[in-house]
């Protein structure tokens, strides 16, 4: 399975599963199907559009715009060794990486409407920008193949750096030390994975997961870092596979049912929905990671919550007086009862209350009662 042929299917073979090789065929299958194990693999080219460079993409990727590091290869930025020696190069760049920058893109948004249609079998992603779970994809449905900047320990004797002491720090453009003192000095690192790191133990977890699909999507990933590379070719080799990239990669394209959607991940998810019929929630999914949206209905809500508030206290005004109406209305009918038996007691009887409800009296209806 993992040596499988990287060459084109030829156009005249007929898919096996699917009714054509479009994206509208497989809305179809989705559809008649009823599809619930989808199987999602992402890299950084689902978050360009978010503005995080990828790596490899010439001209505008990382790699090409490290010189102002002066790192002596691209890839040492990401290197435990190189690391050990000179944290700095890494640490300017997760300043500029750091979660809380970005905003998800549609791409993200789509993978999280796939999870709200309970049809998320799995994320697998490289990605490090933790840009997923912003856009609501639970972190129980996310594999992060190479780690993420949620949680961060000591290279050295592996005391976890807590959260806010690690975001100040990045603020600060410094170099996080280990908290045990002067009993350990070793750098701190995000839990990502550097090259000459192991993958975290989830990756192997579900690593079985891809072979369960019945849909796999691959999308913004060059394909070339291992093991994750391996991963679409663990798919059944009977279960469609979507690519969604700027360019072919891997060996997407060499079954019959694989789909290419050759061009940007933003406008493929936009088709891709089109089909489904699931646009209009996809926009409104993704206007609701929008920070100017968020700020506009966090203005909104105490002003609605005042208007709330006032609505419930005027319900409430309305139902006091109505009951202390309804009372005082039986209180004096009682009253009225008692002063009309009053009439026809005695003056000297001890029972008669007259003297208690005084104004009872100089009521004008009350009259024939006196
Ligand atoms: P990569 O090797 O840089 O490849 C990116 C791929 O996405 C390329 O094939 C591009 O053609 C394609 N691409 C770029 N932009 C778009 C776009 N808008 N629409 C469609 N396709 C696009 O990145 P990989 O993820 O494959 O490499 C794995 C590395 C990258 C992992 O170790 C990550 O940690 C690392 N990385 C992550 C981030 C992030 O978290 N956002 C950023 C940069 C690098």
């Amino acid at each position: 399975m993992g040596n499988e042929s990287s060459s084109p299917v030829d156009e005249a073979t007929p898919p096996a599963r699917l009714h054509g090789r479009t994206v509208e065929a497989v809305a179809q299958y989705i559809k008649e199907k009823e599809v619930k194990n989808i199987v999602v693999m992402t890299g950084a080219g689902i978050s360009t559009s978010a503005g995080i460079p990828d790596f490899r993409s010439p001209e505008t990727g990382l790699y090409a715009n490290l010189a102002r590091l002066k790192l002596p290869y691209a890839e040492a930025v990401f290197d435990i060794s190189y690391f050990r020696n000179n944290p700095y190069p890494f640490y300017t760049l997760a300043h500029e990486l750091y979660p809380g920058r970005y905003r998800p893109t549609v791409t993200h948004s789509f993978i999280s409407l796939l999870h709200k249609k309970g049809k998320l079998l799995k994320l697998f992603t490289q990605n490090i920008d933790c840009l997923e779970r912003e856009a609501g994809v639970p972190a129980d449905k996310i594999v992060e193949a190479h780690g993420s900047f949620a949680t961060q320990r000591c290279i050295e004797c592996h005391t976890e750096y807590p959260d806010d002491l690690m975001k100040e720090m990045i603020n600060k453009k410094e170099v996080p030390h280990c908290i045990r003192g002067k009993s350990c000095k070793g750098l701190v690192k995000p839990d990502i994975v550097f090259f000459g790191e192991a993958l975290p133990e989830s990756f192997h977890r579900n690593r079985s997961l891809p072979a369960r699909a019945d849909l796999a999507i691959i999308m913004g990933t060059s394909l070339t870092v291992q093991p994750f590379a391996s991963l679409p070719s663990l798919v059944r080799e009977d279960t469609p596979r979507v690519l969604i990239n700027l360019e072919r990669v891997g060996s997407l394209g060499s079954r019959p049912d694989d789909v290419l959607l050759l061009g940007d991940c933003d406008t493929g998810v936009r088709k891709f929905a089109d089909a489904l019929g699931w646009r209009d929630e996809l926009e409104e999914l993704w206007e609701n990671t929008n920070p100017d949206k968020r700020e506009r209905d966090r203005q909104e809500e105490p002003l609605k919550t005042r208007q709330e508030r006032l609505d419930e206290e005027v319900e409430k005004l309305t139902k006091d007086i109505d009951a202390s109406l309804k009372l005082s209305g039986e209180a004096n009918r009682r009253i009225k009862e008692e002063l009309h038996l009053e009439q026809q007691t005695t003056s000297a009887d001890t029972t008669n209350l007259s003297h208690v409800y005084p104004h009872l009296r100089a009521n004008k209806s009350d009259k024939p009662c006196l």
